[in-house]
C-alpha cells in the first residue's frame, strides 16, 4: 500500500519512520500533478513546499497547534495529510474541494485566505487569543517570499516583534512571486543568501589590502572587524532582528536532515521566531521548475510533456487593454504602467518589453500602487493601474483619499471583473461597480465586447480625472477592432434595440446576453428595448429617462454585486425622476460569496444568461399583464 494512502490524519504521520518521508513526498507530487494536470490550479508553489508540510505536520500537533498558510494557494499538500486526500480530484471544481484554506472544509483549516499577506497578521490574532486564554498550543505561519512584499506582513511583523509572544513565522523563500519576486527586501534576501555581493566584498576589502605595502596588523583586524559589521548588515537575520524576531536560516526546505531538527528546535524557542527556508517553486516536475511562471498558476496540461491542452483562442481582454496602452504610450510619454505582481495575469508582457522602464511592478502592494499612481499623476505623468477586480478592494482608501479628492487622472484597468471561476470566492470580481460607484469624481466603464474596450482604454488614457474600465476574465468575442481606438463621450450609453414593453438595461459582458434574451422575448411577442449602458458612472440619464417613459417595465442586468452596483444606480435615478409607478428588477449576484466553478456554470444558476434574463424579464412582463387586467 502506498505511503499516502496510510495517513487519513497528521497522527497518520508520526507512524512512519523519518526514512520513509522522501518516499512520501514523492507519492504527495505525483498526486498533485495528476490531479492539477486535470484541473489546474496553483501546481508549482505547491510542488515547492512537500518536505515543509511534511515537516510541520510530523512536528505540531495539529489541528490543535495552529499552522495558518499566507496566501494558502500552497495548502494541497496540507490538504492531503488532513484527511482530504479522497476528494482531492474535486479540487477548484463546482461543489468541490476549494482550492485554498477554508474553514468550512476542515478543522485543519485556520484561516480563509486567497489574498497574500495576510498571514501574518491574522497569526498574531491566534497568538493574542491564546494568551487571553491561557493555552499553550503553538502558532506557525507560512509566509511566501512574495507576500513578504506585502504592507500588510510588514504591519503584521513589527505587531509581533513588538508583543514578544511565543509565534513562529516561516519564510518559505523561493525567490518568486507569480513572477521572479522584486522590490528591495527581496533584493536583500537574494543577495544575501547567494552571497555574492558579501564574497565580492570580501574579495576586493583583500585584494585592496593585499595591494597596500606593509600593511600593519592593527589595519588588517580593523578590516576584519569592518567586514563582519558589513557581514552582520547583509545577513537578512538583521532585518528581522531589529523588527524584534529571532531570526534562524536560511536552512534548505527540501533536506529534512536539516529541515526537521531545525525546525524541532524553532517550534521550541520563546517569542517571535523566524525560520527562513529556501524552497525551489516547481519541484519534481521539470516542466514546472523551467517554467514556474507559467505553472504558478495553470491550466489543465499534459502530464508527460506539461503543455497546455487548451490551444491558445482569441486574444483575451486583459491583452487588448494592454495593447491599447501601449499604443498611447508610443504617442504619449507619460504613459507608465503600474501591476501589483501581476504583470502576466493583466497581459501586460510585451508592454514589459517594449517598455522596460515604464512597467513599474510594485510587488503585492495594492495600497502602495495606488499611491505611488496618485503621486505620478500629481506630477503630471499618465500612470495606468493594471489589477484584478478582488486585489485593488484592498486599495480602496487609497482610490477615494489619495486618487478621487484630488482628481487625478489614474487609470484604472480593472481585471477579472465579474465571475472569475475556479478561484472562486476570494477572487470573483463582484464588488467593483459597488465599491467605486459612490466614490466622487470616478468615471466607471464597462465594455460589452473587445472593441468597445479598445475605445474605454483610450478615454481613459485622455480623461482628465480618476477612470476606471472593468472588463471580464475571458477571451475576446471575436468582433472587429476598429482600425484606431477612439475616446468615448463620457456618460454616452447606446440604445440597441427600441422597444415599448420591457427595457433591459445591460452593462458589460451581459450585453451580449441581454440581446439573445432579447431576441426571445420578442419570439414571445414582447417588445424589448435593450440599452448597452456603458457607463456605470456616470449614467446616461437622457438615455435612461427616454426609454423608462417608452416601456412598461424595465430590467437592468450585470455581473456583480445587485447591492449598490449598477442597477442600484439606476433605480436611484430613476426615484430622483418620480417613475413610482415603473415596475423594475435588478439582475446580478446575491448578497452572499458566490462560490466557485466554471463561468457558464455559475452565470446559469444566478440568472445571468440569455435564457435567465429571458424568464425573468418575461415573468415580470407577465405579473403587470395580469395586474393590468385585474385592475
Ligand atoms: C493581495 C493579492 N495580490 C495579488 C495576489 C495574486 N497572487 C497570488 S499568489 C501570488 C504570489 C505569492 O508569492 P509568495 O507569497 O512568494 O508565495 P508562493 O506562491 O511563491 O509560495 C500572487 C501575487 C493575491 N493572491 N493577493
Amino acid at each position: 500500500m502506498s505511503l499516502l494512502k496510510r495517513i487519513d490524519n497528521p497522527t497518520d504521520l508520526k507512524k512512519l519512520s523519518t526514512e520513509q518521508f522522501p518516499e512520501l513526498c514523492q507519492e504527495i507530487r505525483e498526486c498533485i500533478v495528476e490531479v492539477i494536470s486535470g484541473v489546474g490550479g496553483h501546481l508549482a508553489s505547491n510542488l515547492g513546499v512537500v518536505e515543509l508540510t511534511v515537516a510541520l505536520h510530523y512536528l505540531l500537533n495539529t489541528p490543535e497547534d495552529k499552522i495558518v498558510w499566507d496566501t494558502s494557494n500552497q495548502a494541497y499538500t496540507h490538504k492531503l495529510l488532513t484527511g482530504r486526500r479522497e476528494q482531492f480530484h474535486t479540487i477548484r471544481q463546482f461543489g468541490g474541494m476549494s482550492g485554498f484554506c477554508k474553514r468550512e472544509e476542515s478543522l485543519y483549516d485556520t484561516f480563509n485566505a486567497g489574498h497574500a499577506g495576510t498571514g501574518v497578521s491574522a497569526a498574531v490574532g491566534f497568538v493574542e487569543a491564546r494568551e487571553q486564554a491561557e493555552g499553550s498550543q503553538k502558532v506557525v505561519c507560512v509566509l511566501g517570499d512574495g507576500a513578504l512584499t506585502s504592507g500588510m506582513t510588514l504591519e503584521g511583523l513589527q505587531h509581533a516583534g513588538d508583543m514578544g509572544r511565543d509565534f513562529v513565522v516561516i519564510l518559505n523563500d523561493n525567490q518568486m512571486s507569480i513572477s521572479r519576486n522584486v522590490g528591495a527586501i527581496s533584493a536583500y534576501l537574494n543577495r544575501t543568501f547567494t552571497g555574492e555581493f558579501y564574497t565580492r566584498f570580501r574579495e576586493e576589502t583583500s585584494q585592496l589590502l593585499n595591494t597596500i605595502p606593509q600593511i600593519g596588523e592593527n589595519v588588517k583586524r580593523m578590516a576584519m572587524r569592518a567586514e563582519e559589521l558589513a557581514k552582520g548588515f547583509l545577513l537578512p537575520g538583521l532585518l528581522f532582528e531589529e523588527l524584534g524576531f529571532r531570526y534562524v536560516g536560511p536552512i534548505d526546505g527540501h533536506n529534512f536532515e536539516h529541515l526537521l531538527p531545525t525546525l524541532d528546535n524553532v517550534l521550541k524557542l520563546k517569542g517571535p521566531t523566524l525560520l527562513h527556508v529556501i524552497t525551489k517553486k516547481g519541484l519534481g516536475f521539470q516542466p514546472a521548475m523551467d517554467n514556474p511562471v507559467w505553472f504558478h498558476a495553470c491550466s489543465p496540461f499534459d502530464r508527460m510533456t506539461g503543455e497546455p491542452l487548451k490551444k491558445p483562442g482569441a486574444p483575451s481582454y486583459s491583452s487588448i487593454a494592454a495593447n491599447t496602452i501601449s499604443r498611447q504610450a508610443r504617442i504619449d510619454k507619460r504613459v507608465v504602467a503600474i501591476t501589483a505582481a501581476m504583470c502576466e495575469g493583466t497581459g501586460l508582457s510585451n508592454f514589459q518589453k517594449e517598455f522596460p522602464d515604464r512597467l513599474i511592478d510594485v510587488g503585492i502592494a495594492e495600497q502602495h500602487a495606488v499611491t505611488y499612481a496618485a503621486g505620478l499623476a500629481a506630477e503630471n505623468m499618465r500612470p495606468v493601474v493594471c489589477m484584478y477586480s478582488t486585489f485593488l478592494q484592498r486599495a480602496y482608501d487609497q482610490v477615494v483619499h489619495d486618487v478621487a479628492t484630488q482628481n487625478l487622472p489614474v487609470v484604472f484597468c480593472i481585471d477579472r471583473g465579474g465571475l472569475v471561476a475556479e478561484d472562486g470566492t476570494t477572487h470573483h470580481g463582484a464588488f467593483d461597480f459597488a465599491y467605486l460607484r459612490h466614490v466622487p469624481n470616478m468615471v466607471i466603464m464597462a465594455p460589452k465586447d473587445e472593441n468597445e474596450l479598445q475605445h474605454m482604454v483610450q478615454t481613459g488614457l485622455v480623461h482628465d480625472g480618476p477612470i476606471a474600465v472593468r472588463y471580464p476574465r475571458a477571451s475576446s468575442l471575436g468582433v472587429t477592432l476598429d482600425p484606431e481606438p477612439i475616446p468615448l463621450e463620457i456618460g454616452r450609453g447606446e440604445l440597441l434595440s427600441e422597444g415599448t414593453d420591457v427595457a433591459i438595461l445591460a452593462i458589460g459582458v451581459t450585453v451580449s446576453e441581454a440581446m439573445k434574451a432579447a431576441e426571445q422575448l420578442k419570439d414571445n411577442g414582447i417588445s424589448v428595448a435593450v440599452v448597452n449602458a456603458r457607463f456605470v458612472k456616470p449614467l446616461d440619464k437622457d438615455l435612461i429617462r427616454k426609454v423608462a417613459k417608452s416601456v412598461k417595465c424595465l430590467i437592468t442586468v450585470e455581473e456583480g454585486c445587485r447591492t449598490g452596483g449598477f442597477g442600484s444606480a439606476v433605480l436611484e435615478f430613476l426615484s430622483e425622476e418620480g417613475f413610482w409607478n415603473l415596475p423594475t428588477k435588478i439582475l446580478g449576484l446575491p448578497d452572499w460569496y458566490i462560490e466557485q466553478g466554471p463561468q457558464d456554470l455559475l452565470r446559469e444558476k444566478y440568472g445571468l444568461t440569455a435564457d435567465g434574463i429571458c424568464d425573468q424579464a418575461k415573468a415580470l412582463h407577465d405579473r403587470i399583464s395580469v395586474q393590468a387586467i385585474l385592475h
